[in-house]
């Protein structure tokens, strides 16, 4: 009875109760406050289906919420997405270990970062870690208190951009759609830019595909040398 109670919560562990939400950013020195220009969902579910418009920003089956904030953030400085398990957790709750993948960072530039959706063309990708010496990018954030640092380009135009942080378990990628992919989109404004650089852009949804070889793979059965294939466009670097 207690064997199988403790095997119970084991379980809803690694597949139901502890996901991921992006929760807060920190820029120009100051971490703002839980869901502080963030769309933040009230359920820190995954998105699976990468056909799907919430692909973009997230959505239902997670509801989020509108936020009417903007960050300012300086073109060529850092910012910290910081991911938590619940929009209540803090830096050592950040999301069961056993979710393992990439990590990745998407910029579109927007009229308005309030209400712009972010479905469809105009992402660029920003960062992207994957798997090296051993070590998945999301045990890297984990073991950073959830903070995913991403640097922003400093060649890019000014104005409104919506930043979209993401992290990808693939504890269950081994059949189709079974990839965890977490997102959530920041509304910010980018200063100091040089405008130098016009980034090509994709669309999401379309960025990904649900066969691609980052997304559809069982990384506990892998041949070494295992070589992960991080998912998406190229990532955009200045000039
Ligand atoms: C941004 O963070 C990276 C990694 O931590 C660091 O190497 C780099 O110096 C930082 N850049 C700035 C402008 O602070
Ligand atoms: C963006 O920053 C510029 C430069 O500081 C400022 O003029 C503008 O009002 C800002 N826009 C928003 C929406 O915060
Ligand atoms: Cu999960």
């Amino acid at each position: 009875m207690q064997i199988s109670r403790t095997l119970a919560v084991l379980a809803s562990l690694s597949t139901g109760s502890a996901h991921t939400i992006f929760v807060q950013l920190g820029s120009g020195g100051t971490t703002y406050g839980v869901s502080y220009a963030i769309r933040t969902p009230s359920y820190d579910g995954p998105q699976t289906d990468v056909t799907s418009r919430n692909l973009a920003c997230n959505g239902p089956p997670n509801p989020t919420t509108p936020s009417d904030k903007i960050i300012q953030v300086t073109a060529g400085t850092n910012v910290s997405a910081i991911w938590r398990h619940t929009l209540e957790s803090g830096p050592n709750d950040v999301m069961d270990p056993g979710h393992k993948g990439p990590i990745l960072a998407y910029l579109k530039k927007v009229t308005d970062a309030k209400t712009d959706p972010g479905v469809g063309d105009g992402w660029f990708k920003i960062q992207e870690g994957g798997y090296s010496n051993g070590v998945w990018a999301t045990d890297t954030v984990i073991n950073n208190r959830g903070i995913q640092t991403i640097p922003i380009p400093e060649c890019i135009a000014n104005g409104q951009y919506l930043l979209r942080a993401e992290m990808i378990a693939l504890h269950g990628a081994r059949s189709v759609n079974g990839a965890q992919l977490y997102m959530e989109c920041a509304q910010i404004n980018i200063t100091g830019g040089t405008g130098a650089a016009s980034p090509k852009t994709y669309s999401i949804p379309g960025i990904y595909k649900a066969t691609d070889p980052g997304l559809l793979i069982d990384i506990y059965n892998t041949k070494a040398p295992f070589h992960y294939v991080i998912p998406g466009p190229p990532m955009f670097t200045c000039p």
